[in-house]
């Protein structure tokens, strides 16, 4: 179940849009077909504050239409404020235990690993997924670990076959192949969904194509 619900999974804030009303980014993306959605407001001009939680619950309202779950990126206390359907954190963020503590066996939580013993440890705390990358090089996070490409993915899917595993960075529909054939469940997407010019048919483009791909394996 999760799985599925983790093949085109689409992240975006309201800076990485080239639009200039981001809630008609994700609405196109919801309609083009992506089946999770993650809030991750960061970097110059970020919302903060008041308007931070109102673009989250313009956004968790729209992916609530589309039946698509709404994760927050890192705010744990607004991703409890506004009930929302999951918690991503990175290894620099609140604890993943404390997270998991804090919202609730009911709800998602990801964890971003780097490293075996990271995996380990989100799974000891009950991760639903874990998110592994940059897988290629990307220009949508700033601190960045070195590219690490498929090879983790494959290692791990293949050591820890039962925890679902989605690829992240730089990832666009002509190479999200490998990263599926690596073990992966889905993909995550910043930059090819949200900064496409059509975001719509970006979307759809990323959905037909794993379809074919999930199909075939
Ligand atoms: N974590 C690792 S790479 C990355 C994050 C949040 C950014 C992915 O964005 P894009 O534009 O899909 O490369
Ligand atoms: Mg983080």
């Amino acid at each position: 179940m999760i799985e599925k619900q983790l093949q085109l999974y689409f992240i975006m804030g309201s800076v990485n849009t080239r639009a200039s009303n981001p809630l008609d980014v994700l609405e196109s993306a919801l309609r083009g077909g992506v089946t999770c959605f993650q809030l991750r407001e960061k970097g110059p001009g970020a919302l903060v504050g008041d308007e931070k939680r109102a673009f989250a619950e313009a956004c968790q309202t729209l992916c609530h239409h589309h039946n698509v779950p709404f994760i927050v990126n890192d705010d744990v206390d607004l991703a409890i404020a506004i009930n929302a359907d999951g918690v991503h954190v990175g290894q620099d963020d609140e604890m993943a235990a404390a997270v998991r503590e804090r919202i609730g066996k009911d709800k998602i939580l990801g964890v971003s690993v780097h490293n075996e013993s990271e995996m380990l440890a989100a799974i000891e705390v009950g991760a639903n997924y874990v998110g592994m990358g940059p897988v290629y090089a990307t220009a949508s996070k700033a601190d960045a670990k070195p590219v690490s490409g498929t090879a983790f993915i494959q290692k791990m899917s293949s050591l820890y076959p039962t925890i679902p595993i989605v690829g992240i960075g730089g990832i666009t529909v002509a190479n999200f192949e490998p990263v599926l054939e690596a073990g992966a469940s889905g993909v995550s997407i910043i930059s090819a969904i949200a900064s496409a010019i059509y975001p719509y048919t970006a979307a759809r483009r990323f959905k037909i194509a794993i379809s074919k791909e999930v199909f075939s394996s």
